[in-house]
């Protein structure tokens, strides 16, 4: 039973999410969370915040060589996000699936961004897109007593 347990403890995996100054603006807070958990998602981790212009860009700092860099963080800056942390095998990748492509034009019938997305920049969510940027964002918004 031990083994069984920590085999499948060692295929759980954690990612970082986002939902966007869009998606709690326009009411989507209930049916996304509704969402993360029919995919078998658990939340480890929940908070909502607004960033500062300056937390944004430490956030973003990867993307600090992109034409979009500037407007990106004061998008995420511009209302209230909420912030957390779920977990469930393959989670990084199972995330980015049930997302869709950045663009809600392009992305898949039932995503959650073709579902709520307004645009390539307002698309409603974000997600960690490996597992190594996923422990560095955790860590950005989250101390170790905040995750259940
Ligand atoms: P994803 O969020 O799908 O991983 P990235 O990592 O390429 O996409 O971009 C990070 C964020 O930057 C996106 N979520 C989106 O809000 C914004 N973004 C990406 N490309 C553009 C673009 N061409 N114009 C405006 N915003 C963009």
């Amino acid at each position: 039973m031990e083994m069984v347990e920590k085999r499948l403890g060692n295929l759980m995996e954690r990612t970082f999410i986002m939902l966007k100054p869009d998606a709690v603006k326009n009411g989507h807070i209930g049916n996304i969370l509704a969402h993360i958990q029919k995919e078998g998602f658990k939340i480890k981790g929940l908070k909502m915040l607004t960033l500062s212009n300056h937390d944004a860009k430490q956030f973003y700092k990867v993307h600090s060589a992109r034409p979009f860099y500037n407007d990106l963080c004061s998008y995420m800056a511009s209302g209230p996000i909420v912030a957390a942390v779920l977990e469930r095998d393959n989670a990084v990748l199972h995330w980015r699936d049930v997302i869709g492509a950045t663009d809600p034009k392009e992305a898949k019938e039932g995503t959650i961004r073709k579902l709520y997305a307004e645009s390539k920049e307002a698309n409603a969510v974000h997600g960690s897109d490996s597992v190594d940027n996923a422990d560095f964002e955790i860590s950005f918004f989250f101390k170790n007593y905040e995750l259940v």
